[in-house]
């Protein structure tokens, strides 16, 4: 790869209910690390990152603004919507609350963002719940694995739960959803002229660097 800086730049959303995580999942994605006390999102955060898919041969830079949770009919929403080749539709696996949500931001999505555009669910704050939990903070879970699984797949998302705490599957979640947007870049289904999620890079500027371990396992299985 060398002399590449990035093959393509894919435009992600992240949403969901507040306090399921969505900020938190973004800095433990761009930052490697956790904010135990963030503040609650106001406007719109915007993260990037690169990141590689082996299987591919990819370099991706991912742009993520991650809304706060604004009613789906304001125009600036709206317009990260449309933006958007990839979306995380995050709850708290100890909410059941944000988990029935998440149909009403799935129904959002699917109104406002390209028809294609590819969505992961992902079930945030898993160490709280199990074996990497801390003792007395030790919640209950309310949603499990098999129910999140199924709906999922019943609504054609990915799926996959994380922790934005400990950091588990949080990069894996992007992976997956870059891998299958790259998939459908493959066959025609996004064009990255016309897509607005989805662009080509630029190959003359060089001033970005990947770094990040090649030796990953891979993400598109
Ligand atoms: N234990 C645990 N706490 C988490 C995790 N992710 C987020 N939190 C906590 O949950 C609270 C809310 O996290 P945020 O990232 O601000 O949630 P948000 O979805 O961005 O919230 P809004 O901006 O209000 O929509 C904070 O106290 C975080 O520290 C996680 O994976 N595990
Ligand atoms: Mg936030």
């Amino acid at each position: 790869m060398a002399g590449i800086t990035w093959h393509y730049v894919l435009k992600f959303i992240i949403t969901g209910d507040a306090g399921v995580g969505k900020s938190s999942l973004l800095i433990r994605l761009t930052d490697q690390r956790f904010l135990a006390n963030p503040d609650p999102t106001l406007g719109v955060e915007f993260g990037s990152k690169l990141i590689e898919i082996p299987e591919e041969g990819k370099v991706i830079k991912l742009q993520c603004p991650s809304p706060s949770p604004f009613p789906s009919d304001t125009s600036i929403t709206r317009s990260y919507y449309r933006g958007a080749a990839g979306c995380l539709l995050v709850y708290d696996v100890t909410s059941r609350k944000s988990f029935k949500n998440a149909q009403s931001w799935l129904a959002d999505v699917r109104e406002h963002a390209d028809p294609h555009l590819t969505c992961i669910l992902v079930g945030n704050k898993i160490d709280l719940c199990n074996e990497e939990g801390e003792g007395s903070s030790n919640r209950q879970r309310e949603v499990s694995t098999d129910e999140a699984d199924e709906w999922a797949r019943k609504e054609g998302l990915l799926f996959l739960e994380a922790s934005a705490k400990s950091g588990s599957n949080v990069d894996l979640a992007f992976e997956k959803a870059s891998c299958d947007i790259l998939h459908k870049i493959n066959r025609g289904v996004f064009d990255d002229n016309r897509s607005p999620g989805v662009k080509l890079s630029n190959p003359t500027n060089g001033s970005v660097a990947l770094n990040q371990a090649s030796n990953k396992q891979g993400c598109c299985s």
